[in-house]
């Protein structure tokens, strides 16, 4: 098998356990590797009990080979290049050739051998996130086993004893090795129907990371505590991140976990959601509520469910205005109001490529062609049909469309708004605006006093 090419095809294929040989099955799996950000198509199972399987943002699902029943899996732990977006790609660790690693999908029940081979600078571990498991296979070096030395393989085996929502991530040198980009999802399918556990058309996954990556650099800078300017799902920025493409009517299942330093509230336009699950498992009926806004907080796992019935292009992000930024977003000043006429040529005398930022609020920056360092990603950016979108970091789209085919994931471009659905511009008459300090005594407005340049009235 060529492990490279492992996913050119157009259906994904696990290892069938029937063409390798004993010798072979007493060897490590070879591991696969993936060399893509792209969004896998779905990985049907080939082997064991049948479960509606996961789609993964700019991600994919691990092939496993069934070795006398038991599911084995190998990730290799390594540095990797991530495409963070077109435009940038930035120097991780990470597992099987990408940050995070492979989503691992089994089903309740399962017995599961993860081999985890160590080709970082460093030792490491992994920690299996949410599982029930024997104390000494839950990952935490030190605590309940040695740190896997550099270039050594170890062996974690256990059952997957409830289903639900998980990931996976170091518990070895964590600070350094989480903010380089090591983690990945976990889904463990119920085994039979599940009377909290809905059927769905649609199962997407994905985690939020977060970088502190200087401009025009590619490394993390790991000390970073709280100031971090890369706001990812799966390791990509907006508008790197995939849609999420769905037919109407489509029941929708979304399933996110946080590996950042903060908490992100997840909002999505146009329809209310229901929180079904956590990392604890799913919730009891009396326990869900209607929402269109979750809050997931540091090292949580929330699952949202709802019913793709709105067709359009819906707004998907995380509702913290920053995390919708890339780099260059923090130190630059309010400058909304201040008229900067005058001085714009004398700098350019200086400094020929000088341009003035923020005078009528940040929107020009998605426009603005404004020269960047290399392997940087513009502030704001992504174009929609009507212009720039003005986003960046943790924002993608629900795509809903009566025409999207059952089981098609790809994006099916921009929504024709029908006609006499579509905000409009005013082109009657405007009457005057009325104002809140004075409008019968005909003095401008308090607060234009105080800016306008060359004002008499300008003395306080
Ligand atoms: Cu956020």
């Amino acid at each position: 098998m060529n492990r490279r090419n492992f996913f050119s095809g157009a259906a994904l294929t696990a290892v069938a356990a029937a063409s390798v040989s004993k010798v072979a099955m007493a060897a490590l799996p070879e591991p696969v590797l993936m060399d893509k950000a792209d969004t896998a198509p779905p990985l049907v199972p080939q082997t064991g009990r049948p479960y509606n399987p996961v789609v993964t943002l700019n991600g994919w699902t691990l092939p496993w080979r069934m070795n006398q029943g038991v599911k084995e899996f190998h990730l290799v732990a390594e540095p990797v290049v991530r495409e963070i977006a077109p435009g940038m790609k930035a120097h991780l660790w990470g597992y099987n050739g990408q940050s995070p690693g492979p989503t691992i999908e089994v089903v309740e029940g399962d017995r599961v051998r993860i081999f985890v081979t160590n080709r970082l600078p460093e030792h490491t571990t992994i920690h299996w996130h949410g599982q029930r498991l024997p104390n000494g296979m839950d990952g935490v070096g030190g605590l309940n086993q040695p740190q896997i030395p550099v270039g050594k393989t170890f062996v974690y085996e256990f059952v997957a004893r409830r289903p639900g929502t998980f990931m996976y991530h170091p518990h070895a040198d964590e600070m350094t090795q989480m903010a380089m980009g090591m983690m990945g999802f976990w889904v463990t399918h119920p085994k039979a129907k599940h009377p909290l556990i809905s059927e769905v058309q649609r199962d997407f996954c994905f985690l939020l990371n977060a970088f502190d990556i200087e401009p025009g650099s590619a490394t993390p800078k790991i000390n970073t505590m709280l100031d971090f300017n890369l706001w990812t799902w799966n390791s990509r920025a907006f508008p790197g991140i995939d849609t999420l493409n769905v037919r109407l009517g489509d029941k929708v299942r979304i399933r996110v976990g946080n590996l950042t330093m903060t908490n992100h509230p997840i909002h999505l336009h146009g329809h209310e959601f229901v929180v079904t699950g956590s990392d604890g498992g799913p919730w009891p009926l009396a326990a869900r509520a209607p929402e269109v806004t979750t809050d997931v907080a540091v090292g949580q796992m929330r699952q949202v469910e709802f019913v793709a019935d709105e067709e359009g292009d819906w707004a998907f992000h995380c509702h913290k205005s920053h995390h919708t930024m890339n780099p260059m977003g923090h130190a630059v000043p309010t400058m909304i109001g201040v008229d900067h006429r005058g001085l714009v040529q004398k700098m350019q005398k200086l400094v020929p490529d000088y341009m003035v930022m923020g005078e009528r609020g940040m929107a020009d920056m998605g426009e603005m062609e404004m020269p960047l360092p290399e392997n940087t990603l513009p502030m704001m950016t992504g174009t929609g049909p009507y212009g720039p979108v003005e986003m960046g970091g943790m924002f993608s789209m629900l795509k809903v469309r009566r025409t999207q085919k059952a089981g098609d994931y790809s994006d099916p471009g921009w929504f024709q708004q029908p006609a006499g659905t579509q905000a409009y511009e005013w082109t009657g008459e405007s009457p005057a605006a009325p104002r809140a300090d004075a409008p019968d005594s005909g003095q401008p407005a308090v607060e234009l006093k105080a800016v306008k340049p060359n004002s008499h009235d300008a003395h306080h």
